[in-house]
């Protein structure tokens, strides 16, 4: 395959300024001299862009074009590799295209560039993901973890591992050639510790993975409430927009509304969904159904309270919800129409989150042993429902939806819920598929950790040792059969 000569339109398809058509291969050079009428191209220099015309066979001018040369192996693919511009016209791009084929091109297969960048060494499979990740990120925080993870770190951090199982697989097996002396060249401690620090490395990679994934495709954020409590109109607050219909109808909303927002580059897909109470109209069921559906696929849940509302109402919705947001999930508060409250009164007695969450037994236990706590007991103790606690992380806001009010702090809120910060100048997995060879990696890790506290021999934990070695090599491609290779070049496109 890698004695081809390919070639493919890299710019995206339909009509641009102008198109590249990118040519990488041993003849690379030669087969653009063909139809190349302007300096010859086999004696530019490397890195350099001529100014030429694309010939054809009967002598016709195709395009004005730019030719950049690149000779092996300081190019993208490795080998010599030609890059065409041409006008953007589709009907230049396919013709360019077949002229290259009729003089020797073959044409690329999806993805086949990178996958001949990654065969002749030029970046290990993770790199190449990530100019995969490049090339659809959409959002600036997407973008900085494939350049990230494009530039090798990820990669440094998999081969630092590698090389110290290296190390420990090779202490336990210098001691079993030495077996009849009973030697023991490292310390089982040592040998423990060692373990554990790795361990502890690949675990922490492999908890960065909710958040990378959340971070490449958004973050999903539920806004859910009771009916007119204020969730369109804070979407569309939050968005900038008219996006959903508002009115003062209890009910409004009976579908789900998407759309996406940008905080510091960080993107949220917000739902607005049906407002929840009991009804008896169908459509408006199903819509709360999907209200539901939201609030388990959800990361963060805004929970938009009216805070002129009674109290039973705001309890009859948190029954409704608390025990269907995801335990890693992040609860935020927003006590909405701040405006409508009056000047006298800051705010509704309603609107404390420990007046709504707590329990008569959890605001006993809370005020124990603490003073403080008493005045809000006393609290609790007037209210009629039993409303159960929530274990999760919460935060509460104060917000008018409807003069903005409030929502600066929210959209803080929201970044602060997204876990971004944790993970502020640390590696980040994004990758389904490098999260499942870490999660078995892992597993095989806590293998060698049980094998070196139960004494096992060192046969067995070498062998443990041997398959984390194996599962890390899967990622960057040192291990990696063509049916893997296959089905991860298939996923780019064709040009790229
Ligand atoms: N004073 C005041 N009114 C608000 C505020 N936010 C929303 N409203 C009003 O409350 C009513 C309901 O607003 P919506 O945004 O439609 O409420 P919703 O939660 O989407 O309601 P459903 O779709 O029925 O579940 C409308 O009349 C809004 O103008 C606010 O911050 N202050
Ligand atoms: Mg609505």
């Amino acid at each position: 395959m890698m004695e081809d000569t390919i070639c493919a339109v890299s710019t995206p398809p339909g009509i641009g300024g102008i198109a590249v058509v990118r040519i990488s291969g041993k003849d690379a050079v030669a087969i653009v001299d063909k139809v190349w009428r302007g300096r010859e191209l086999s004696r530019a220099a490397s890195h350099t862009a001529h100014l030429g015309e694309i010939v054809e066979e009967s002598g016709e001018v195709l395009d004005q074009a730019v030719a950049t040369v690149f000779r092996a192996p300081k190019s993208f693919t490795g080998e010599d590799v030609v890059e065409v511009s041409v006008h953007g016209s589709r009907w230049i791009q396919r013709e360019v295209v077949n002229l290259l084929v009729r003089n020797g091109c073959r044409v690329a297969m999806p993805g086949e560039f990178t996958r001949r960048a990654y065969a002749s060494g030029r970046m290990d499979l993770a790199e190449a993901e990530a100019v995969a990740d490049m090339i659809a990120s959409s959002s600036r925080a997407a973008h900085r973890l494939a350049v990230s993870q494009m530039k090798g770190d990820f990669s440094r951090c998999l081969k630092e591992l590698r090389d110290r199982l290296l190390e420990l697989a090779s202490m336990l097996e210098l001691e079993l050639d030495f077996s009849e002396e009973e030697v023991e060249f490292a310390s089982r401690e040592a040998l423990k510790e060692l373990a554990a620090q790795i361990y502890a490395t690949v675990s922490r990679l492999v908890e960065s993975f909710s958040t990378g994934s959340a971070i490449k495709s958004g973050i999903p954020v539920a806004i859910v409430g009771a009916t007119n409590a204020g969730k369109s109109t804070l979407l569309n607050r939050l968005v900038g927009d008219n996006r959903a219909i508002v009115s003062d109808i209890h009910g409004t909303t009976r579908d789900i509304i998407e759309d996406i927002m940008e905080i510091d580059g960080l993107q949220f897909q917000l739902v607005d969904t049906a407002g929840l109470r009991d009804t008896d109209d169908v459509v408006e069921s199903l819509g709360i159904e999907r209200t539901m559906e939201q609030i388990d696929r959800a990361s963060i849940v805004i929970w938009v309270v009216d805070s002129t509302s009674g109290r039973d109402e705001i309890a009859d919705t948190w029954e409704r919800i608390h025990g269907r947001i995801p335990e890693d999930a992040h609860l935020i508060v927003a006590w909405n129409k701040s405006d409508a409250l009056g000047d006298g009164a800051m705010y509704a007695p309603e609107c404390s989150l420990h007046n709504i969450m707590t329990s008569d037994e959890s605001s006993d236990s809370m005020s124990s042993g603490n003073g403080g706590e008493l005045s809000s007991s006393t609290v609790t103790q007037q209210l009629s429902v039993d409303i159960r606690p929530f274990e999760g992380t919460v935060s509460e806001v104060h917000i008018s939806a409807a003069t903005g009010s409030g929502v600066e702090e929210l959209c803080a809120k929201l970044t602060d819920a997204s876990g971004i910060g944790e993970w502020q100048d640390s590696i980040v997995v994004t990758n389904a598929r490098h999260y499942e060879a870490l999660v078995h990696s892992q597993e095989s890790v806590s293998r060698v950790i049980e094998g070196l506290s139960h004494n096992l021999s060192g046969d067995f934990i070498a062998q443990d040792i041997r398959e984390t070695i194996h599962y890390l090599g899967e990622i960057t491609g040192e291990i990696t059969t063509d049916d893997i290779l296959g089905t991860i070049f298939s996923r780019f496109c064709i040009g790229k």
